[in-house]
């Protein structure tokens, strides 16, 4: 069985008959980001699946325009904790009733996809009927992030929980937990299913899943959008991956809009003031890579890591920027890593099992490959798709692989869930797209 038809078994065994799961078991739900790469990958054998997909996203968005991170299509199922109970997305006059969602977002990767999707079909009327009809909801999404998540009007917007960043237990979350003081006494009573499901060293410690649930309380003291959380939230942050998301996606809303016959006038505003932002508030010059932005330490958060790599994938980069960070892809390979770990290689606090802190997350490796290609360096693009096909081949359709190729090459499987969606997704998309 060749790897594309195994990629589309993997994305039609995790077909809920209008949405995508990431994995069985761990994560019964539709995800946000994830659920943009599933439309992705199930766009190259079912396009209807693709656009069911991402509309059955969009009934969770809020009235304030944001797209939760989960949508919990099915009330019955107990296996995830936090569930929507503890969500309770209700507190939020603006939440819908059905479906319940979380109360938090997560990389708004739907511009991007969106325009990978009328590129590749620029001729099928149905989905760029679609494509139209979806716009107006990622734009608000957008307008979200810049009406709740920029109280400064600096063109750079927050994250006040690690998953809304989607590398929940990253290195660069430590200083800024480790300052959250968690009375116990305070904190409901919960019990974690992960664990139970998967490996507990591959997984957070109990330390962050206390401090997770500490900052989804404040959020729902707060009804989720209330100005409060910018005031009261202990973990404030301006994250590379979030922030630069959102300029690629701007972009493509801007280049949509053109082929459409939109007004660009919003998003473009939001451009100019983003991309210079981030280009000068965001860029370490001691590690020759982009940071996050600490806003209560008013710091960046000097750890290199994947977010920052990944704004490769974006327009901020100069080209300067642009060949450091190829040069440091490229010595990873050489070093014995596959390209590219998700933490400093370097780093005492480097982990290459346990989740965000130093394996290889495919969803990543797709952004990364992208940007690449985006600025011209072809052969390392090449090599960071080799290294997530190697990994797939070797080990299947995980979560999230060991980046050690010493250690790798030892083992029998991947780490955390298991045929996974967006590996899949983004593994049949390399293949099937070639180099474009
Ligand atoms: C919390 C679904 C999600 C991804 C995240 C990944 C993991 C959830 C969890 O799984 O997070 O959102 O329970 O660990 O970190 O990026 O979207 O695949």
């Amino acid at each position: 069985m060749t790897l594309q038809s195994r990629a589309k078994d993997v994305l039609l065994g995790n077909w809920m008959g209008s949405f995508t799961i990431p994995t069985k078991k761990l994560y019964p739900f539709q995800w946000n980001w994830d659920s943009g790469f599933s439309s992705l990958g199930v766009s190259h054998f079912n396009l209807e699946y693709c656009m069911q997909e991402l509309n059955s996203l969009f009934t969770g968005q809020w009235q304030n325009g944001m797209l939760p991170h989960i949508i919990f299509h099915s009330e019955n199922e107990k296996s995830y904790f936090p569930n929507h109970d503890f969500w309770n997305s209700a507190v939020n006059i603006g939440a819908p009733e059905y479906p319940k969602t979380s109360g938090i977002t997560q990389p708004p990767v739907q511009g991007f996809i969106l325009e990978e999707l009328v590129s590749r079909y620029p001729k099928n009327e149905k989905l760029i009927e679609f494509a139209k009809s979806i716009y107006p909801k990622i734009l608000a999404n957008h307008r979200y992030f810049y009406t709740y998540r920029d109280p400064n009007k600096e063109g750079l917007t927050f994250i006040y929980h690690p998953w809304e960043s989607g590398r929940d237990n990253s290195p660069i979350w430590d200083t800024s937990m480790e300052r959250i003081e968690v009375d116990p006494e305070q904190l409901p009573k919960y019990k974690r299913r992960d664990t139970s499901i998967t490996d507990a060293d591959e997984r957070p410690t109990s330390f962050q899943y206390d401090r997770y649930v500490y900052l989804l309380e404040l959020g729902k003291k707060f009804k989720y959008d209330e100005p409060g959380i910018f005031e009261k939230s202990p973990f404030l942050i301006q994250d590379t991956l979030m922030n630069s998301v959102l300029i690629k996606s701007n972009q493509s809303l801007i280049n949509l809009s053109k082929k459409f016959g939109f007004d660009t006038g919003e998003v473009e505003e939001w451009q100019q003031q983003a991309i210079p932002a981030f280009r000068e508030k965001l860029w370490s010059e001691e590690l020759q890579t982009f940071v996050s932005y600490d806003l209560r330490e008013e710091k960046k958060i000097t750890h290199k890591e994947i977010g920052g790599t990944a704004v490769l994938f974006s327009d901020i980069p100069t080209t300067k920027q642009a060949n450091l960070i190829n040069d440091y892809l490229v010595s990873l390979n050489e070093r014995g890593f596959y390209t590219c770990p998700s933490f400093d290689v370097d780093s005492p606090l480097f982990d290459s099992k346990r989740y965000w802190r130093g394996p290889i997350w495919p969803q990543m490796n797709w952004l990364v490959y992208k940007g690449l290609l985006h600025h011209g360096f072809l052969e390392t693009a090449q090599m960071v798709k080799n290294d997530l096909i190697t990994l797939v081949d070797m080990h299947g359709f995980h979560e999230y692989f060991e980046s050690q190729k010493s250690v790798a090459k030892t083992l029998q499987k991947g780490y955390g869930g298991g045929n996974f969606s967006w590996t899949a997704a983004c593994v049949l998309d390399m293949l099937e797209r070639g180099n474009q």
